[in-house]
């Protein structure tokens, strides 16, 4: 009788949306700074867990979702951040969640341009004029429960703001 109350206290907690809040998983962070490219790339989420794009760049950028398929822009994953001064000065982010599994791209349009491949898949591609980058300004997102994707985030995903990376 003792027991089955004590297990039903923990099923009624773990129902309750105060147990929900403390399960939520930690957001992964996406971080850009002068060297315009997504330095996190790419990241595994969960479906519902947050993903914070964090500008420590002077300059501003935008996050902008695509499909591959079809080229066509998203217009939810529709992000853009203001630049910074620096080191100690606040630092704008733009957040986002996905609801369900699947692979997800997104692009800077101030630096990449999407370009159709001939085999028809869209692509994101250095935004002409924009030089001394080697990759385009773009990357994507596994949103999927595979715990071993989901461990393989680089260490910096997990940090708001990376001390050493301001710069523009
Ligand atoms: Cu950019």
């Amino acid at each position: 009788m003792r027991h089955l109350t004590r297990t039903a206290l923990i099923a009624a907690a773990l129902a309750s949306p105060l147990a929900a809040r403390a399960a939520a998983p930690k957001p992964v962070y996406i971080h850009m700074n002068g060297a315009n490219m997504f330095l996190e790339n790419p990241v595994a989420v969960r479906p519902g867990q947050k993903v914070i794009f964090v500008n420590e760049d002077t300059g501003g950028h935008t996050i902008i979702g695509y499909r591959a398929s079809s080229g066509k822009v998203s217009s939810r994953f529709d992000g853009a951040v203001a630049g910074t001064k620096g080191a100690g000065s606040p630092v704008h982010t733009y957040t986002i969640s996905f609801p369900h599994q699947g692979i997800v791209h997104y692009y800077c349009s101030v630096h990449a341009v999407l370009a159709k491949e001939p085999g028809g898949r869209t692509v994101a591609k250095v935004r002409p004029g924009v030089h001394g980058f080697g990759d385009p300004m773009a990357g994507t997102i596994i949103v999927t429960t595979d715990p071993k994707l989901l461990a393989d985030n680089p260490k910096t995903a997990s940090e708001k703001i990376l001390p050493g990376y301001f710069g523009g």
